[in-house]
């Protein structure tokens, strides 16, 4: 695949849009930015909701590929996450075969495989054909997402990148994203490796910077090219002395999808 100038990113308004709105350029891209609610500073935005077909059609076409973040990113009920995150990512594939568009990066989660046991002590590292264990409906939503994306490959020849996305912040703040974290930097650097290697078909990654304590295997990723530059560890000490290690006895602390399995964060609108 000729390497993608041209990216539509959909999210670009939300929390990590803005984190590779900033980041991303560097690495070459033109962007096109579309989300619900109107990007800061940016007019020439595309204000669109998901379930609208036609806007979302309008949106990719002539994009070389798509970074697709948009959707809930919490934990809501179930019909929310239907339309929000099941159809509108079923629009937002319909229309990228529809018009062309050979590679999509989906913003996939942990949360997919949130109820999978956390590493401790010696333990392997949680390779990325874990079993699913949703932890939520919002992870459940990903699921299909990954499963979208495998279909659209097996039966059209599009291709996708699933990031499954550990904590992508400027900082850890707890002690589990000690684990998960990813920082930015890392993050466009993971994305732009999944945009530019050659022959993904579908593929499924782990989404974190190379962290000291890391819970799950970056093999798939590495393997399109990733190089992860940055670790969670210097925020170790500061964060353990403020919350205390992992507690081996606490159900929130023994999943990899932590307090998503006890007690998610639920979206607010
Ligand atoms: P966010 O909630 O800050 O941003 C999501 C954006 O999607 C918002 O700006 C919202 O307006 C937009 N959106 C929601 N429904 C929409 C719809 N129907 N049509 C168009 N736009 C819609 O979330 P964040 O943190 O930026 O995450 C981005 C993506 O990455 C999400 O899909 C999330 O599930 C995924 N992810 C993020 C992680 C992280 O650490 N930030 C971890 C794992 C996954
Ligand atoms: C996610 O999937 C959420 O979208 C994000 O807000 C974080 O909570 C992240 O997972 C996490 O697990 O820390």
């Amino acid at each position: 695949m000729p390497t993608p100038r041209t990216v539509l990113l959909t999210g670009a308004a939300g929390g990590l849009g803005t984190l590779m709105r900033g980041l991303l350029p560097d690495h070459g891209y033109a962007l096109r930015l579309l989300d619900l609610r109107p990007v800061d500073g940016v007019p020439e935005a595309i204000v669109a909701d998901l379930a609208d077909k036609d806007a979302v059609r309008e949106a990719v076409r002539g994009v070389d590929a798509i970074i697709h973040l948009a959707g809930i990113s919490l934990e809501a009920s179930f019909d929310k996450i239907l339309r929000a995150n099941i159809e509108g990512t079923y629009n937002l594939y319909e229309a990228a075969r529809q018009e062309g568009v050979g590679r999509v990066v989906f913003a996939s989660s942990n949360h997919a495989v949130g109820c999978t046991p956390r590493p401790r002590g010696d333990d392997p590292l949680i390779p990325v054909d874990t079993p699913r264990r949703p932890d939520t409906f919002y992870g459940l939503s990903k699921c299909f997402g990954e499963d979208l994306a495998q279909l659209y490959w097996d039966k059209h020849g599009l291709e996708t990148v699933s990031v499954r996305i550990g904590s992508c912040f400027p900082e850890p703040t707890s002690v589990r994203m000690l684990s998960v974290w990813m920082s930015p930097a890392d993050g466009a650097r993971l994305f732009h490796a999944a945009l530019t290697a050659e022959n993904v078909g579908h593929t499924v990654v782990h989404g974190s910077s190379a962290n000291t304590r890391l819970w799950w295997d970056l093999g798939s990723a590495r393997a399109l090219g990733y190089d992860p530059q940055d670790d969670s560890e210097p925020y170790a000490e500061k964060l353990i002395a403020e919350q205390g290690e992992l507690d081996p006895d606490n159900p929130a602390h023994a999943c990899l999808g932590g307090h998503f399995v006890t007690d998610p964060p639920r979206w607010p609108y």
